[in-house]
């Protein structure tokens, strides 16, 4: 029977993604587990444990003591934040893998997930349509984490037989829990400010266009890869996943289509050179033909859901 394990549960796709996890294999079969509260329908769902990626032996012990066959692993620095801690996120982001992938193999678990990103990519990277297969050589501590982490998935698959299944995400958007310190959160921050302030001071240029999707795009994909057949996993560092490509003053554009009062400044801060670094747009044909993956929301649906719930929140 599948058990599962999200460590990072109380992050932005955390929060989301075990609830998902829980409706679709049970409740009692999804242990959310995170080092800060989750929230309180995570906390009334289903079980919660405090751990510490970092702590080997007290996740051997819980995953004992539950029986878990699968772990979703997604605690990690993000890119903003990785930049203003860059040894202590390197320690988090890769030891925190190792952790992970060594119990898979060491206990036996059937699957794992980890997320990489479009931070593997770099200023020598093609922007445009980035495909599969390309020049990596990303210059942020983050991207480089985890294209580390990538080329470590793929060996511990091809040596261990450890099935780890990864997909690069673009920046997520959803209305759940707040964004965890990147460089995409703008994205997230501006449906916030528009409905409580009218405005928001965006700390990327007008025209920084960036893959983006929203977050139940991200969710499906992220279950139908781990649900798929094993032999239609063909790639074992990581898929390229395609949402909605966009710069702000196109989100900023299509906000002030729902509230017409909205306006946007611009101050870009240190994030903009992590952006500038990053493609615009990405080519995900692989994950389509692999695995049969197609994203379903565009940035007009996304921004009426966003507006919608956040208005419910705000009110
Ligand atoms: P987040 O920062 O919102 O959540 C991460 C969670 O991990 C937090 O709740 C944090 O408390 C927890 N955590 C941090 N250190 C920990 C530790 N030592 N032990 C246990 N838990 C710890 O991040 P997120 O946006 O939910 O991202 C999850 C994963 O997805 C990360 O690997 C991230 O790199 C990746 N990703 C996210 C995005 C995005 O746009 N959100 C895009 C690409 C990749
Ligand atoms: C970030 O901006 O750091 C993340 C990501 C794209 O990996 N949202």
């Amino acid at each position: 029977m599948k058990k599962i394990l999200v460590i990072g549960a109380a992050g932005q796709i955390g929060t989301d993604l075990t609830i998902e996890l829980r409706k679709r294999f049970g409740n009692q079969n999804v242990i959310a587990s995170d080092l800060k509260q989750p929230s309180a329908e995570i906390l009334s769902s289903g079980t919660f444990i405090e751990l510490n990626v970092l702590d080997k032996a007290s996740m051997e012990q819980a995953i004992k003591q539950h029986q878990i066959t699968e772990i979703y692993h997604l605690a990690a620095i993000l890119s903003g934040n990785a930049e203003k801690a860059p040894k202590r996120s390197w320690d988090i982001n890769m030891e925190g893998l190792f952790n992970v992938l060594d119990l898979a193999k060491e206990l036996n678990l059937s699957k794992v997930f980890w997320p990489s990103s479009i931070a593997v990519f770099g200023p020598s990277t093609p922007q445009t349509n980035t495909p599969q297969k390309t020049v990596m050589e990303p210059n942020t501590v983050y991207g480089i984490s985890k294209l580390a982490g990538e080329r470590w998935c793929e060996y511990y698959f091809q040596k261990f037989g450890v099935d780890v299944r990864s997909l690069r995400y673009p920046g997520l958007i959803s209305y759940s829990a707040d964004a965890g310190g990147g460089t995409t959160d703008y994205a997230v921050e501006i449906f916030h400010e528009a409905l409580k302030n009218d405005t928001y001071e965006c700390f990327l240029k007008a025209d920084t266009k960036l893959p983006m999707m929203y977050m139940e795009d991200a969710i499906n994909a992220t279950i139908d890869l781990m649900e798929a057949d094993v032999q239609k996993v063909k790639e074992r560092s990581s898929y390229n996943l395609a949402g909605i490509s966009f710069d702000p003053q196109m989100i900023s554009d299509e906000i002030k289509k729902h509230l017409p009062l909205f306006t946007i400044t611009y101050k870009p801060d240190f994030r903009q050179a992590i952006a500038d670094s990053w493609p615009a747009s990405i080519d995900d044909t692989v994950a389509q033909k692999d695995w049969g993956w197609s994203a379903q929301y565009d940035m007009s649906e996304m921004c009426k859901i966003m507006l919608t719930e956040i208005g419910k929140k705000t009110k």
